[in-house]
């Protein structure tokens, strides 16, 4: 999938940036973006976590993406570039095809995994953009929630998860959800009064919120796989 790829834009959610080792080692030209820039109130430290950061929903920064593919392009001697889109599920690869075409030409969807063949779509004369489905490198279904890329419904302790995002995103979650609490534990047992739903149902429902774009965050998370 990736042979023929000259350049690899890595997708990653800017709220919470995190790398994929698998694109990594494909030892290709890669320009890290950081996509979804618009929940994050902080924009200026995404450029701590990659080289570019945009917004598919907003269009923010894609003049400077489309520059940079450009001059990354300039050095590569080919008649045909290939530049592939590639990152975790749900990241926004198709959304970010889509909004550097101007038009809609992916698939995209609210749920990870909805790109399942490979699309080739022209960006310039020269410059070709492929997009791919979500490549999961990760066995941790729960640090793949926290990123973003796996639906909640299907964890087997999505309470478990919802209290390490709880954690991660703490002053965020009680100003959104104007719940103040000790610890993650009182904030999710306070949710799921507020939304008069069992424990689990909150825990789904917040996870949900998070994967789906719905929660913002002041700065950039920061998260290793040891974090979890
Ligand atoms: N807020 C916000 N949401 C975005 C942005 N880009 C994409 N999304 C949303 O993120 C979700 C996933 O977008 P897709 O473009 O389908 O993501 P993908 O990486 O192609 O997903 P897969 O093909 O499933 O791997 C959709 O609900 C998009 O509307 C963005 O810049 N900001
Ligand atoms: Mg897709």
């Amino acid at each position: 999938m990736f042979d023929d790829c000259d350049i690899i834009l890595e997708v990653m959610d800017a709220r919470i940036p995190f790398p994929n080792k698998k694109i990594e080692k494909l030892n290709k030209i890669i320009i890290k973006v950081l996509n979804k820039a618009d929940l994050v109130e902080a924009e200026e430290l995404l450029s701590l976590y990659g080289d570019v950061y945009v917004s598919s929903r907003t269009r923010k920064g894609l003049r400077v993406l489309r520059n940079k593919i450009k001059e990354v392009a300039k050095n590569i001697n080919k008649d045909k570039i290939i530049v592939c889109v590639a990152g975790f599920p749900n990241t926004g690869k198709s959304s970010l095809i889509n909004a550097l075409r101007g038009r809609h030409v992916a698939g995209t969807a609210p749920i990870p995994g909805k790109t399942k063949g490979i699309q080739l779509i022209k960006l310039s004369n020269k410059i070709y953009l492929k997009d791919t489905p979500g490549i999961f490198t990760l066995k941790d279904k729960e640090l793949l929630t926290l990123i973003g890329s796996y639906s909640p419904e299907k964890l087997d302790n999505p309470i478990r998860v919802a209290l390490k995002l709880i954690k991660l995103i703490f002053e965020d979650l009680q100003e959104r959800f104007n719940i103040e609490a000790k610890d993650e534990n009182e904030f999710l047992e306070k949710l799921s009064k507020k939304w008069r739903m069992p424990l689990r149902d909150t825990a789904v429902r917040l996870l949900s919120l998070w994967v789906n774009g719905k929660i913002k965050v002041k700065y950039p998370i920061s998260i290793t796989s040891s974090h979890h």
